[in-house]
């Protein structure tokens, strides 16, 4: 089977011809595979490098770094500075835009990424992930100031994630739908495994950090409370849960075999306007699980219509099978 299983290059030339895939993007993506390729050697490794446990620093979410994270970091800046069109990056480990360019130019690049998602799994060797999204821009910004790189995942030409788990795999659009690849340790190549990724639009498997139930808005604690009654309830059918701890642990599942990831904004958080990073973890991911057919929504609009303000900001989500989202979002509509 793993001769027939397409390489990333086979894939990504087949896309060009296909897709008129800009070369320069392919370049990036390998770029960013490679990243992704190393990032999972440290993580896999981290134990005998002394490489788990947390830096001595905190990013400007002020969660204390892990060591992990700082590699990862540094891997995405230095694999995406490769490419010559690039003119800034966005890092949730990094405080403000980090310019390559002094003056940007129309069709030029702004990468962002999470480099380590989830990195509080580390030390528990629970799954990871990155997370990535590349926006091209439509015109020279006047400035290269934090203005410049605050777009609406709309403009989003590319997004993607690399999970580290039993395997190690890289899940990205081009806007022509979803395709992962895992990688083959014996010959070091992302192979197509999971070609044209779709999410079922029916789901009875919700993903929630269950402990904020008393914090919820009420269309939240009424979805979850309808799924919790199961047969007997108002849904008539059993719901199971699931909580990974990794975003992209969870959008990967559902993209896999459905269901609905949710972490709202709530009494506790609205503060920071939610828990979730809107520039490199909502907004990507909204835009691969929009391409497999499923749905991205703050409940009331989708997350990849929502225009930035600030560069670290947050965002409310829920994302996954359409249909379960839509009926989320029903119930924010009933309660206004
Ligand atoms: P909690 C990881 O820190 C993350 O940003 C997401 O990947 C994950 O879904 C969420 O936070 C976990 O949050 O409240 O369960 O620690």
């Amino acid at each position: 089977m793993t001769e027939r299983q397409m390489t990333l290059r086979q894939f990504l030339l087949s896309s060009r011809r296909a897709f008129q895939l800009d070369k320069d993007l392919i370049f990036l993506l390998e770029d960013i595979a490679t990243a992704c390729r190393i990032i999972s050697n440290h993580v896999r490794s981290g134990a005998f490098n002394d490489n788990l446990g947390a830096a001595d620093a905190t990013n400007v979410q002020g969660e204390t770094q892990k060591k992990l994270d700082v590699i990862a970091n540094d891997e995405f800046m230095r694999h995406c500075a490769n490419c010559g069109r690039v003119a800034a990056l966005v890092s949730e480990e990094v405080d403000e835009v980090y310019w390559l360019k002094a003056q940007p130019a129309a069709g030029d690049y702004l990468v962002y990424f999470d480099p380590l998602d989830g990195s509080s799994n580390l030390d528990v060797n629970l799954t990871v992930g990155s997370i990535f999204s590349v926006i091209e821009l439509d015109s020279a910004p006047t400035r290269t100031d934090e203005a410049a790189v605050l777009r609406s995942g709309r403009k989003q030409i590319c997004a993607g994630y690399s999970i580290y788990g039993p395997s190690t795999a890289l899940v990205f659009t081009t806007g022509h739908g979803v395709s992962g690849f895992t990688h083959q340790q014996t010959t070091g190549e992302f192979r197509l495994t999971y070609p044209d990724m779709q999410i079922p639009r029916d789901t009875r498997e919700f993903a929630i950090n269950a402990s904020r139930l008393r914090y919820w808005d009420a269309p939240i604690r009424r979805y979850i409370d309808e799924a919790l009654q199961g047969e007997d309830g108002p849904r008539g059918q059993y719901h199971n849960m699931r909580w990974t701890g990794s975003m992209v642990a969870d959008i990967h599942r559902i993209l896999t075999r459905g269901g609905l990831f949710l972490y709202p904004v709530d009494r506790e958080n609205q503060e920071t306007g939610g828990r979730l990073r809107l520039l490199y973890e909502a907004s990507p991911l909204g835009f691969v699980v929009e391409q497999a057919g499923g749905k991205a929504s703050t409940g009331r609009t989708p997350i990849v219509d929502v225009v930035p303000t600030r560069l670290h900001e947050r965002v409310s989500v829920i994302m996954g099978s359409a249909h379960e989202v839509e009926r989320i979002e029903r119930y924010f509509e009933e309660a206004t």
